[in-house]
């Protein structure tokens, strides 16, 4: 059975990876989109793509998640356009570095401290109240399994995962009693733009993650977004991990070469 057709889903991060595959996902399966993230040109790319392919009902909005006063201004220029969400994907987030804390650059942890966790918070800030008024809706955050084992310099992008895992169970129980679900969804290594992110654009670096074993597509954790939210009204997922088969802890990645 197919609840998410008709649904008004928000992704956070449809420029790249995870946020890219769930918006092509949603579309797919006849939701209306609001698709935001920085990079315009990747937005109106598409948001062409999906009316092309799906006859999509598509808004764009580029914004960045940091700010807090354009996150409530698109809320509610999404309310008087009638396309205010009734899901949310928190997804929107980065690693930048990978250094043991003594070396470590306090602007790389201001931007992973104000996109994973203020980001995400603004955004559920300024969309959860409407969802509870209407007793229906649903917050789904991207966490990580370095949200629940941390690994030697993943110090800082580990706090704010495991910072999100709080912030899930803690809105969890904010909203008992109503209808409004909050999810997670916590992939292992997934090969996509995020240590290229990591690694301040050393591609080559970045190849070096994902070589010698299958990582996760982020059409993979697509397809366990979609089972999160086509669950029934009844079900609230709270926490799907998924690793690649490869690997078996932030730490342990079977390679061919091992
Ligand atoms: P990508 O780098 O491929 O995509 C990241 C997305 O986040 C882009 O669309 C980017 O858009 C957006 N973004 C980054 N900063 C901001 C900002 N300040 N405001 C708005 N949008 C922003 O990485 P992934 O798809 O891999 O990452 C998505 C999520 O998944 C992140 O939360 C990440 O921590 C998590 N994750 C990733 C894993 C992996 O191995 N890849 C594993 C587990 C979790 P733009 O630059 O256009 O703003
Ligand atoms: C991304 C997965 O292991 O690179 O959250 O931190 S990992």
């Amino acid at each position: 059975m197919n609840r998410i057709e008709g649904r008004t889903v928000l992704v956070t991060g449809a420029t790249a990876g995870i946020g890219e595959a769930c918006a092509r996902r949603f579309a797919a399966e006849g939701a209306r989109v609001v698709l935001l993230g920085r990079r315009h040109e990747r937005l109106d790319a598409l948001a062409a793509e999906l009316r092309e392919a799906h006859g999509a009902e598509v808004r764009t909005a580029a914004l960045d998640v940091r700010d807090r006063l354009a996150v409530e201004r698109l809320r509610d220029e999404l309310e008087a356009e009638g396309f205010a969400p009734d899901v949310v994907l928190n997804n929107a987030g980065k690693a930048r570095g990978l250094d043991p804390v003594h070396e470590g650059d306090p602007d790389d942890w201001d931007e992973m401290i104000d996109t994973n966790l203020k980001g995400l918070l603004w955004v559920t800030r300024a969309f959860l109240p409407a969802m509870i008024e209407a007793d229906r809706g649903h917050v789904i955050n991207i966490g990580s399994t370095a949200g629940r084992w941390t690994y030697p310099k993943g110090n800082v992008y580990a706090a704010t995962k495991f910072g999100v895992k709080a912030l899930t169970e803690g809105i969890n129980l904010d909203l008992l009693g109503t209808r409004v679900r909050v999810s997670s969804v916590d992939p292992g290594l997934v090969e996509t733009e995020f240590s290229e992110v990591r690694f301040h654009g050393d591609v080559e670096r970045a190849r070096t993650v994902y070589e010698g074993y299958r990582p996760l597509r982020a059409e993979n954790v697509a397809d366990a977004v979609a089972y999160v939210v086509n669950a029934p009204e009844h079900v609230d997922v709270f926490n799907l991990v998924l690793l690649p088969t490869d690997q078996r802890h932030s730490m342990l990645v079977h390679r061919d070469d091992a």
